[in-house]
């Protein structure tokens, strides 16, 4: 039985995937690497430090350290929370907002589970802040989706065991992350077709339908 419901947040609750492309662009053609959209699909729920391993596939320049390479990632979020600084509660769907809403009033316990270090800042932005009883975010973990931890950690500040919770996600590395870790997945968007997934959401509000099954 299903008591609560731990919610990625780029990609499901809001899009800021969008900031995250122009971002890692502006970086990436200063360096002048190429990037483009394809490769962007494979940031998704990836860690800032993952991501930018991934963009440096293609880097063909002197070796870089850690030290640089932090630079780089630094830089890469200081474009990214200027662009989220545009941010307002109408980036929110109604339709979100009222299945939270309505998810919560039917007693179910509601958690972020995000890769994002900037996950407090767009909640608070896009003011969706109380509607969770918890926040698991980049800040909490020493591992990235794929690995569980993001969603274990929200199951346990929820006080619930993983058994109970469902994981909804719109990227394949954060349905495999659910599973690892002993929870419901439902997919939406891009991870609506994923074969990990255990139900798949064509849109936010079916989940009042599925969660009590
Ligand atoms: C999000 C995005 C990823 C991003 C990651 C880290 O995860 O999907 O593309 O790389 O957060 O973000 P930041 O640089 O803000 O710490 P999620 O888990 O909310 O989809
Ligand atoms: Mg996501």
């Amino acid at each position: 039985k299903i008591k609560g419901l731990i919610f990625d947040l780029d990609g499901v609750l809001v899009f800021t995937d969008k900031f995250h492309y122009q971002a890692w662009k502006t970086m990436a053609d200063e360096l002048g690497v190429y990037f483009d959209e394809t490769i962007n699909h494979r940031l998704r729920g990836v860690s800032r430090m993952d991501s930018l391993e991934i963009i440096l596939e293609r880097y063909e320049g002197p070796d870089l350290s850690l030290r640089e390479k932090e630079k780089l990632a630094e830089k890469k979020n200081e474009i990214y929370r200027t662009l989220l600084e545009s941010m307002t509660p109408d980036d929110v769907t109604k339709e979100v907002r009222d299945t939270l809403t309505k998810l919560r009033e039917k007693g179910y316990k509601l958690a972020i589970g995000s890769s994002s270090k900037n996950a407090k800042f767009i909640l608070e932005k896009v003011e969706l802040k109380d509607a969770f009883d918890a926040i698991s975010d980049g800040n909490n973990i020493t591992k990235s989706k794929p690995d569980p931890e993001v969603f274990l950690k929200a199951a346990e500040y929820l006080g619930l065991p993983p058994k109970a919770c469902m994981v909804v996600e719109d990227a394949e590395a954060g349905i495999k992350a659910a599973k690892k870790g002993g929870m419901y997945a439902a997919g939406i968007g891009e991870a609506a077709k994923s074969i990990n997934a255990d139900e798949s959401l064509k849109t936010f509000s079916e989940l009042l339908d599925i969660v009590d099954k």
